[in-house]
């Protein structure tokens, strides 16, 4: 593990980690750990599972087993699959609960499984208006709202296809999506960054409210800001996964093995990886959580109480966690809405 700036504050929480970063207790201490709840969406193929097994450095998911040949051509329909795992980051336990999704656009016709991941996000948000709702509180209630979405971009070298950009527009008034590029080592630094832009730039051209580490109200320190700033011109993360374990002088590195060489998943020269495992479990953990809660979930209720449809119509510029364009496709910082403030809170 490489020392940091030598400040005691510093820490780097993955025994992989390259760098050393600040440690954030933004996120209140949870006797039994703080929920956090991710869901992963992107066609088969893109790294899902190995990003999951990295994430949480042990084998969570096995790996697919070969199936029948003759079936092969046979999509299966999507399936919401959930797995818990007790994580710690930075002293801090956090109970990740991860809803993968195998089978999503692997058919021809993919209007039902957008119609089926929006449902279920909604019905998570269902759950917890009808708990606001209870005369008698249910101590036992278990908030499942889903804080962030990670959306898996093919490594084209293109731009997005009609499935990214629908899943997306559709979904990105619901939920924190995060967007990352799977497999990222199959593209040159030059064609990354090239690809990068063009994602962003369909992004902002087809008004698509993902999360793009916006600055909230009481934000806060410089530091802070800076940091959003540079988080927002990194989007799409770009990540590679692994599941082989080196020894590099005396220290463990997380490695893809080629023939013309090793790429380090945990180098963030090599990948965002490592940065975007800090922003999921320690440095945005609390904001995902807050702008779930207090931002979409209040958007969401406002909505289904009022009878008004804002997601059909007019999300982008209603979402408070919505933008469109980045510092990275612009130039230029991104003002955020404001939050819609919690009447109703619900112990998470
Ligand atoms: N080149 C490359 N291959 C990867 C990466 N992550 C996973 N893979 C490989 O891609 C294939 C599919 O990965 P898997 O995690 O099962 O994808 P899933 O279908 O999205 O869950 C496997 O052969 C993995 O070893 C990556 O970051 N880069
Ligand atoms: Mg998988």
């Amino acid at each position: 593990m490489k020392e940091g700036s030598g400040e005691e504050q510093n820490v780097a929480p993955s025994v992989y980690s390259h760098v050393s970063r600040p440690g954030s207790h933004r996120y209140k201490s949870a006797k039994k750990g703080l929920p956090f709840n991710v869901m992963l969406v992107g066609e088969s193929g893109l790294g899902r599972t190995t990003f999951l097994n990295t994430l949480c450095e042990r084998v969570v998911i096995p790996p697919r087993e070969a199936g029948n040949c003759e079936q092969a051509h046979i999509a299966e329909p999507m399936q919401f699959k959930h797995y818990t795992v007790d994580m710690e980051e930075d002293g801090m336990k956090i109970v990740l609960n991860i809803i993968d999704t195998p089978g999503f656009g692997d058919g021809i016709d993919n209007e039902n499984c957008f119609t089926r991941i929006q449902e279920y996000i909604e019905m998570q948000y269902d759950n917890v208006l009808a708990e606001e709702n209870r005369i008698k509180r249910n101590t036992k209630f278990t908030d499942t709202r889903i804080h962030a979405l990670l959306y898996f971009i093919t490594p084209t070298g293109h731009s997005l296809r009609e499935i990214d950009v629908e899943l997306m527009r559709r979904l990105g008034s619901r939920i924190n999506i995060i967007p990352v590029i799977g497999r990222s080592d199959s593209l040159t630094p030059r064609e990354l960054v090239l690809f990068k832009q063009r994602v962003m730039n369909d992004i902002s051209a087809n008004g698509i409210p993902i999360f793009n580490f916006p600055n909230s109200d009481d934000d806060e320190d410089e530091e802070s800001v800076e940091e959003n700033a540079e988080l927002r011109a990194m989007l799409p993360f770009a990540v590679v996964g692994c599941e082989e374990v080196i020894n590099e002088e005396g220290r463990p590195v997380r490695v893809r093995k080629y023939p013309w060489g090793v790429v380090q998943v945990d180098n963030d020269e090599h990948s965002d990886f490592d940065r975007l495992r800090y922003v999921l479990l320690n440095s945005h953990i609390a904001d995902l959580r807050d702008r779930t809660q207090n931002g979409l979930y209040e958007l969401y209720r406002t909505e289904k109480l009022s009878g008004t449809n804002i997601i059909a119509g007019t999300a982008a510029a209603t979402n408070p966690a919505a933008v469109a364009p980045t510092a990275a496709a612009t130039g230029s910082p991104v003002v955020q809405p404001p939050m819609v403030p919690q009447s109703h809170p619900v112990a998470a």
